[in-house]
């Protein structure tokens, strides 16, 4: 199963739409919060299902819940935007939290810096921001592949990217996607 990750897309339906073409074939988006509008329009525009939380931006729209947990390939995916448990200043918060709802991954966002890594049994990723990254890398969004018995999968992409020192910028792709391998 694949599932896009994105998060603090903040009104840019342009890089959504980037986004979409870029990940090919997605089961499934969910989408870390800021902006619930961008979510809605991804639903809309597109074929693939959408979960989607509030982010702090949300505020005042009680249409759409704070934390979500999707059940895929045998896995808990604990969907959250991140600031209620201070995502810019550690990453337990958010380890309690996926524990407590009995969650093996964790998605969020609100940092716009992306982010995955494995502490105490949990997955924790962040797709970074898709609108305004704060990470030096570029607009970014990440896909999950994920099958059953088999170590989760992720797939970082960059809209645009900015690094020098990186090959595929340099030979004009402008485009760049990166897999990272066996670290969880
Ligand atoms: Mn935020």
């Amino acid at each position: 199963m694949k599932i896009g990750l994105i998060s603090d897309t903040h009104g840019n339906t342009a890089a959504i739409d980037q986004a979409v073409e870029l990940a090919g074939e997605i089961d499934l988006w969910l989408h870390a919060g800021d902006m619930i509008h961008d979510a809605e329009y991804l639903d809309m525009a597109y074929d693939a299902k959408v979960v989607n939380v509030a982010g702090n931006c949300d505020w005042g729209n009680r249409s759409v819940p704070e934390e979500e947990v999707v059940e895929a390939e045998g896995h808990r995916i604990f969907l959250t935007h991140g600031h209620i448990y201070g995502v810019k200043g550690s990453p337990y918060g958010m380890v309690q939290a996926a524990e407590e709802n009995g969650a093996d991954i964790a998605v969020f966002g609100h940092s716009h810096v992306a982010f995955k890594e494995k502490i105490d049994g949990v997955l924790l990723i962040n797709p970074g921001s898709l609108a305004y990254p704060r990470d030096g890398g570029g607009q970014s969004f990440m896909v999950l592949e994920l099958h059953e018995g088999a170590e989760p999968e992720i797939y970082h992409y960059h809209l645009e990217d900015r690094r020098k020192e990186d090959k595929s910028a340099k030979e004009g792709k402008g485009k760049k996607r990166e897999k990272w391998f066996g670290l969880f």
